[in-house]
């Protein structure tokens, strides 16, 4: 469905496809204005901006960071040296949460959807982030307990 070969793909009722996630996630919450306008700011905010420049952070520096870790191809050596930078970059995500509440500040937004995703690669490739106290208990406390994320982990059978 994606002529780019990846995920994730999104197809419309009018069987139009769009691909990219930042883009498929801003869609979304557009779509879901008037049913929950927080998902991400209106347009034309500065706020929306500072939102997209996490997502932004999120799908450039930390997930295709982790995409080297799902090659087999990948020496040992180059495997280190990313993990290490992904250990840095997401350090960065720790010092915002010291502050914030969710990682745009005081409410749920993509930016959140997006983070928990790539958070939770991090098990499966040994990318230990355990030294990020806020980071583990935003996921767990804010994130993970979310009804709508627990029913989409039960959908993709990851519990
Ligand atoms: N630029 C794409 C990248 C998506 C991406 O990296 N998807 C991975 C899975 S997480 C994939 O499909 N990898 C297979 C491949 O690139 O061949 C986006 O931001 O959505």
């Amino acid at each position: 469905m994606n002529p780019k070969g990846q995920v994730p793909v999104l197809q419309l009722d009018n069987h139009d496809i769009l691909t990219e996630n930042a883009i498929i996630l801003q869609y979304i919450a557009d779509q879901a204005a008037g049913l929950n306008d927080k998902l991400i700011a209106p347009m034309g905010s500065l706020q929306r901006y500072h939102q997209l420049e996490l997502v932004n952070y999120i799908a450039t520096e930390l997930h295709k960071g982790f995409s080297p870790l799902f090659s087999p191809l990948t020496p040992d050596n180059y495997r280190e040296i990313v993990i290490k930078s992904l250990i840095t970059k997401f350090s960065y995500m720790e010092n915002l949460l010291v502050k914030r509440k969710f990682i745009c500040g005081e409410h749920f937004t993509i930016a959140d959807a997006y983070l928990f995703t790539i958070y939770r690669w991090a098990t499966a490739v040994n990318v230990d982030l355990s030294q990020y106290q806020h980071l583990k208990q935003y996921i767990e406390e804010k994130i993970s307990p979310r009804k709508s994320v627990q029913e989409a982990l039960t959908a993709e059978g990851l519990i």
